[in-house]
């Protein structure tokens, strides 16, 4: 293990590189301990680079064994070589062609970075910095090239061999049991999107003929026996085909596309050039084994690798600080694809309860950055939330601020003009300034400034004139004052349902709030409004806003945002939260479990009513919605929300109370409920959006009669265990059964461990359950499935679903006020930094809101992040994290 100081590379010192590379030609003969690659490098100075400069290629725990200079061998003075790099002194300044051999270890690569295997396939992981693993290489995303690769291998050991572009020649060779396959890739590329793949695999595929008439291949690659279980995956990338050349008007340009499955991934899926390689996770699925989320996010993870080849691969980065440009823009553009398939309501509410889960604690804790980072010590440590989701809510602004048809023509020429170069986030925003005659100078600040902005909202209404004048002003802890480019889409609504009012500065229901505050006056308002502001979150702040719980209950039953009802619940639901938890925590102790202190004030049953009133009317016309109104905010979200002091437990009585309230309210509704969306006796499943929202509403019902009556709950969730035709109702049954303490919830634990033994997706949800289970007893079953023969540090799942989910969705067991918690997620992240850092370094991120507990926590949780910060021997990707995480 290498120790690192971790040395910080700046957006401000980017320069060209002082050499190209145009072709390059890889000879890989695979084998598990022993595999050879040879590469011969078309290598030219570039014109914008340094002349004479040496020529410093990236390595990284290579082992080389041949250099040549047009086909020369090169005298030892006239290079430098180590694991880590490869300098030639003084290479000559014309083209020529540089020959390296180098030998490497893929089965002994558990970082599962460059070439590994996974199940006995080999497989590559080059993004961001993988490929200087394989072969030494200017290992930046600037230097394009066309590969050509030849794999070789045992051809028992690996019948299937892919690679980049299209296939070429392929064949025996002769008298060795091996064979060959050439991949060619006509679209030059940045190393990190090279991949290969070889092994025993089943293949399922479907031809595609793209707007431009190119026959195309698609095809998915997964482990022997489990091609069935591909066919949803197939046709989610055949609809996400045709869906990019409608909405985007981007065909695909080889005549294969190919994805391949592994169980072992450090991400969920990288959108190599014409080869995807997934987790598993992102591409299996059958009604037996996978859920209404997996196949949701199935569709979604296919659709983004898909939509990579336009917005990534044709389209590149310059540098990775521009990583938003394809990540941000791509998710944005997976969004709008599920959207359509789907809910655009649901789906929305969806994203937003993801980036504030996920996004808004990163932008309020050590770990914050702006959407486009200016320094950073591991590139793999900036595969965030705010990179991602607020970098897709930013491209949503940008198509709110324009309108749809300015936005496409923006895109469209965002594309043309970059297509085959490494853009920049300049580049990106001076397509849509030139489509739209805008400066969009001022919105770019988005880029720049990490947290999440404030807008405070006040409203007056003048009876007499009939104006109602509204009033926001924005704010940026930490900003430098310079606001930013806010877009507001608003309106008002009344006791009886949404007002028709005019106001000039708003143009299709949006307003852009350009100045630190403003004003702005609606006329036409004959009763006191309430506003409805940010409809469909279009923008990503923190709105506050003065409203009482009877005005936010009227958004729920009159707003014509879909959204904006569903967060005027939220918006109920937290304060009742909040106020609870923060009486309870100035309370003392004692009062814990006490019925007495369950007893609900007027405010929760109005809450309860309104929310029975809205299921009467609306559950059976809109299941899904109505599943998200019933859920209440999750407990970090609450906590995300104090922002200061917080104690875990005051926030988990709390708002279990609340739900407990809520279910016992509700009661008569639920049994009912779940009748009216039982599906009919033999009816096949599908997992449509539809069926998907029946089941999450039916679940929400039972999850509410678990807490409301556990006895009832019990019974019910047994029963549904037993009858179950699919995962997503047996999952939900066992989830109901894990809250309730006894004898029930061992059973079922047990029986559901056994049941799946076999069946790595399945039993990743088991440890998951079990880690999430909020009880003191929880830390000595996790320990107890630490030993269980199935957990494993070498897989990435395995340990995401028994520590990550510890740590990011059980607060009151990580953050317990012994520690032990902490100390846990601490151990673990030591062990796993010596097999897979990049992995480590991502649990540690669970770690980010210490800062906000009650000081004897975050004491706590310092002490445990100082001790590691101590040792000897951790990564770079750890390193970083902690001294970030402590600054
Ligand atoms: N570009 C991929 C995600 C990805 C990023 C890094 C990886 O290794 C460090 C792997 C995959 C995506 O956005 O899907
Ligand atoms: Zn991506």
């Amino acid at each position: 293990m290498r120790t690192e100081t971790p040395q910080t590379i700046r957006l401000e010192d980017y320069r060209p590189s002082d050499h190209l590379i145009d072709r390059v030609d890889l000879d890989i003969r695979l084998a598990p301990h022993d595999t050879r690659v040879s590469a011969t490098l078309a290598v030219r100075p570039n014109p914008a680079g340094v002349p004479g400069a040496p020529l410093v290629l990236d390595g990284d725990e290579l082992t080389l064994l041949g250099l040549a200079l047009d086909g020369q061998a090169l005298p030892a003075d006239a290079f430098a070589a180590s694991p880590g790099g490869l300098t030639l002194h003084a290479p000559p300044q014309r083209p020529f062609t540089l020959t390296v051999e180098t030998q490497i270890d893929p089965t002994a690569n558990t970082k599962l970075m460059g070439l590994y295997r996974s199940g006995g396939v080999y497989c590559t992981q080059c993004e961001a910095d993988g490929f200087r693993r394989i072969t030494y290489f200017l290992d930046r995303p600037d230097v394009l090239s066309v590969y050509t690769t030849r794999i070789e291998a045992d051809r028992e050991e690996a019948p299937v061999l892919l690679g980049n572009g299209d296939p070429g020649e392929a064949g025996a060779v002769p008298g060795t049991g091996r064979h060959f396959a050439v991949w060619h890739d006509p679209h030059p590329k940045p190393a990190y999107l090279f991949a290969l793949v070889g092994g025993r695999l089943d293949r399922v595929s479907a031809p595609f003929t793209t707007m431009e008439g190119r026959a195309v291949t698609v095809a998915v690659y997964v482990e022997p026996g489990k091609g069935p279980r591909a066919d949803y995956a197939l046709d989610a990338v055949l609809r996400s085909m045709r869906w990019d050349e409608a909405a985007f008007g981007r065909p695909y340009d080889l005549a294969v596309f190919n994805v391949v499955a592994v169980s072992d991934f450090n991400m969920g899926a990288m959108e190599n050039k014409g080869l995807n390689i997934f987790n598993d996770k992102y591409v299996l699925a059958d009604p037996e084994t996978a859920t209404d989320t997996d196949y949701a996010n199935i569709e979604a993870v296919i659709a983004h690798e898909y939509f990579h080849n336009w917005s990534g691969n044709r389209v590149t980065c310059r540098d990775w600080f521009q990583l938003c440009l394809k990540e941000g823009l791509t998710v944005f553009r997976d969004q709008e694809f599920s959207s359509d398939m789907r809910s655009r309501a649901v789906h929305r509410i969806g994203e937003v309860r993801t980036l504030r889960a996920r996004q808004f604690p990163e932008d309020a804790g050590p770990l914050a950055h702006p959407v486009r980072p200016r320094a950073y010590a591991e590139i793999n440590n900036f595969y965030t939330a705010t990179v991602y989701e607020k970098g897709a809510e930013i491209v949503r602004m940008i198509r709110t601020l324009l309108g749809p048809a300015a936005f496409r023509a923006g895109m469209d020429r965002y594309f043309s003009e970059n297509d085959g170069r490494a853009a920049t986030v300049e580049d990106f925003l001076s397509a849509f300034a030139a489509e739209s005659g805008r400066d969009l100078s001022a919105f770019a600040r988005w880029y720049e400034r990490p947290g999440t902005p404030r807008v405070s909202a006040a409203g007056s209404h003048d009876a007499q004139t009939g104006r109602y004048t509204l009033s926001l002003r924005q704010s940026l802890p930490g900003g430098d004052g310079a606001p930013l480019v806010i877009p507001v889409a608003l309106g008002l609504v009344g006791a009886a349902g949404p007002l028709e009012a005019t106001c000039e500065r708003v143009r299709d229901g949006v307003f852009v709030l350009e100045a630190a505050s403003d004003t702005i006056t609606f006329a036409g308002v004959a009763e006191p409004p309430v506003p409805s502001l940010f409809r469909g979150f279009s923008a990503p702040v923190r709105l506050e806003m003065d409203l009482g719980d009877a005005e936010r209950l009227t958004l729920l039953r009159h707003d014509t945002d879909p959204f904006n009802r569903w967060q005027a619940a939220q918006s109920v639901a937290m304060r009742l939260i909040l106020d609870r938890a923060t009486a309870r925590a100035q309370e003392a102790e004692g009062a814990e479990g006490a019925e007495g202190a369950e007893e609900a004030g007027p405010a929760a049953a109005a809450y309860a009513a309104a929310l029975g009133a809205f299921l009467d009317a609306e559950a059976l016309a809109d299941p899904a919605f109505a599943a998200l109104v019933l859920g209440l905010p999750g407990e970090g979200d609450v906590a995300n929300e104090m922002g200061r002091d917080v104690d875990p437990d005051a926030i988990h009585r709390a708002r279990q109370a609340l739900r407990r309230h809520l279910g016992r309210s509700l009661r008569g509704r639920l049994d009912p409920l779940r009748a009216a969306l039982a599906p009919a006796a033999g009816a096949p499943f599908s997992p449509d959006a539809a069926s998907a929202g029946r089941r999450a509403l039916a679940n929400a019902a039972l999850d509410l009669l678990g807490i409301a009556d556990p006895e009832a709950g019990t019974q019910a969730a047994e029963a549904q265990l037993a009858a179950a035709t699919n995962m997503t109702d047996r999952l939900a049954a066992l989830s109901v059964l894990a809250q309730i303490p006894g004898p029930a919830r061992e059973r079922a634990l047990e029986a559901f461990g056994e049941r799946y033994a076999d069946e790595p997706l399945v039993l990743d949800k088991w440890f998951a359950l079990q880690a999430t289970i909020p009880e003191a007893g929880t830390l000595e079953r996790i320990a107890r499935l630490r030993r269980h023969p199935a957990f494993a540090m070498t897989n990435p799942n395995r340990v995401r679903a028994l520590i990550g989910s510890f740590g990011l969705g059980n607060p009151t067991q990580f953050a317990r006020a012994d520690g032990a918690g902490f100390a846990l997620l601490a151990e673990t992240v030591e062990a796993l930094d010596r097999v897979n850092p990049q992995i480590a370094a991502k649990l540690l991120t669970t770690f980010g809101s210490w800062r906000m507990l009650e000081p004897a926590r975050s004491s706590r949780a310092g002490e445990i992040l100082s001790r590691m910060q101590a040792r000897p021997g951790l990564s770079r990707d750890v390193t970083d994290i902690l001294a970030r995480t402590l600054a």
